[in-house]
């Protein structure tokens, strides 16, 4: 049966106050959990995820999982393990001894971020390109996608791993032309990712269908995704305003674009 009652993790974030009003228009009835309070839901779990406890109470009865908490940009290695790579694990162990079948999990371009990106007639980046992270934040989403493979093979949990591009109300940026995911394609995927069958671990690239698309949306249309929106709509204004992207430049020849060139955070 299609899940019903879904836990969406990071419910306060960006992402998070998209897709709490998105996806229930699906059917969904969600519980949110977030760090912080979530802005006019005051039944909001308000949950670290370094606290076993409160997260195993929090995956108790629901069908699904979207997991969209942790931090979102670079940090210290110290704060991504905690959030990231630990705060994942407790999610995941939670899941397996509460019997919750799948977990869409906010995998990001940034796991494999160092891979070219194509020029001219290149062919589209392949899901299944060997993990180059750009970051020890792109780092903690290449564990959580081996998290879940470990949890598939070992306990049949499922996950749905999207790789996300860009998903903001707009595109703001002209790599964004090329990795853009409309916050209404994010809620079509999610919901796609939360109700093909037989998943297994999939791993797909999370976008719209854009004319300057870098990378191949095979795996996530086999979910039964039909991404409506393309960014060029966008395209002429930002070009106007930014320029090309110049491939000669480190910060725009790669898919992770200035977060393989940005000075590391430190303390490292
Ligand atoms: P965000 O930074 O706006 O939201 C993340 C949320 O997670 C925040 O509300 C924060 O309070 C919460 N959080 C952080 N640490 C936590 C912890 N230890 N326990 C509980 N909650 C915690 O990020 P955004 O943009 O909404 O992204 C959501 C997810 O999607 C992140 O995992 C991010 O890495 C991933 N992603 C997002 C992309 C995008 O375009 N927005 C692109 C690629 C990946
Ligand atoms: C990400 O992984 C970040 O969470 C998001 O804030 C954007 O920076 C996005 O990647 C991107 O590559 O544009």
């Amino acid at each position: 049966p299609a899940p019903r009652t879904v836990l969406l993790t990071g419910a306060a974030g960006g992402l998070g106050t998209l897709m709490r009003e998105l996806l229930p228009e699906y059917g969904y009835t969600l519980r949110l959990l977030d760090l912080r309070p979530v802005d006019g839901a005051p039944d909001a779990i308000v949950a670290d995820l370094a606290d076993k406890d409160a997260v195993r109470e929090a995956v108790r009865g629901v069908d699904a999982i979207v997991h969209l908490a942790g931090i979102s940009l670079e940090a210290s290695f110290d704060k991504i393990l905690r959030a990231n790579i630990e705060g994942t694990h407790h999610l995941y162990e939670a899941a397996r001894e509460e019997g919750v079948r799948r977990i869409v999990f906010a995998s990001s371009n940034h796991a494999v971020g160092y891979t070219p990106r194509p020029r001219g007639d290149d062919p589209l980046i392949p899901v299944d390109v060997p993990h180059r992270p750009d970051t020890f934040y792109g780092l903690s989403k290449c564990f959580g996608e081996d998290l879940a493979q470990l949890y598939w093979d070992k306990h049949g949990l499922e996950t749905v791993s999207v790789r996300i591009g860009s998903c903001f109300p707009e595109p703001t940026s002209v790599r964004m032309l090329s990795v853009w995911m409309s916050p209404a394609d994010g809620a079509r995927l999610f919901h796609a990712a939360l109700t093909a069958e037989n998943v297994g671990h999939t791993v797909v690239h999370g976008s719209s269908a854009n004319t300057r698309l870098w990378w191949d949306l095979t795996s996530a249309r086999a979910l039964g995704y039909e991404p409506r929106d393309d960014s060029e709509p966008y395209a002429e204004k930002l070009i106007a305003e930014q320029g090309e992207l110049d491939p000669d430049d480190p910060a725009h020849a790669r898919l992770g674009g200035h977060f393989v060139t940005d000075p590391p955070v430190w303390p490292h």
